[in-house]
């Protein structure tokens, strides 16, 4: 079986995360764009805060479409008390999002329950500590991530880029 995974920093997240692939449920090779094959690469990416910074350390993440793609932030704030999250949404959709997230509370991580421009989300993370977030790779395009606690995602944003696939797949 063909896999191209990423192991950027730690592997034994990635191999867990791999592990985690091998028994995602297969829905079928051909019934969409979305749709996961036996053959999709898994990409991982990470993120963090700038330290105590409120801000993302990488403005751009790219994956290939038709992949799984797993996200892990991490909250590097040493000194300061402040939650932070990933949160990737529809383009043009980020004002909404963002909205409704701060009308449906902390209890539900600043994000409304069945938003359908919410394309992936990791929980509210504490500083110091990490969460991740796995999804099948939207259709090619730019898609905008951002923090979703309230007044973030004015610094706290930036762009996925999903590249169109290659040849053979
Ligand atoms: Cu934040």
């Amino acid at each position: 079986m063909r896999r191209e995974t990423f192991f950027p920093r730690c592997r034994a997240l990635a191999f867990f995360v791999l592990l985690a692939g091998l028994t995602f449920t297969i829905a079928g090779c051909d019934s969409g764009a979305q749709s996961i094959s036996p053959h999709a690469p898994q990409i991982m990416l990470e993120i963090g805060t700038q330290g105590d910074s409120m801000v993302f350390d990488q403005r751009e993440l790219s994956a290939p479409a038709g992949a799984l793609i797993t996200v892990t932030f991490h909250n590097r704030s040493r000194l300061v008390t402040m939650d932070h999250n990933w949160i990737l949404a529809q383009p043009g959709t980020e004002e909404s999002v963002v909205r409704d997230g701060v009308a449906a509370g902390a209890e539900n991580d600043f994000v409304a329950p069945n938003d359908p421009n919410v394309i992936a989300k990791t929980r509210l993370t504490p500083r110091g500590e990490s969460s991740s977030v796995t999804f099948p790779a939207p259709p090619p395009g730019s898609y905008p991530y951002l923090c979703a606690f309230p007044g973030h995602q004015m610094v706290m944003k930036g762009t996925l880029t999903i590249t169109p696939r290659g040849p053979g797949h």
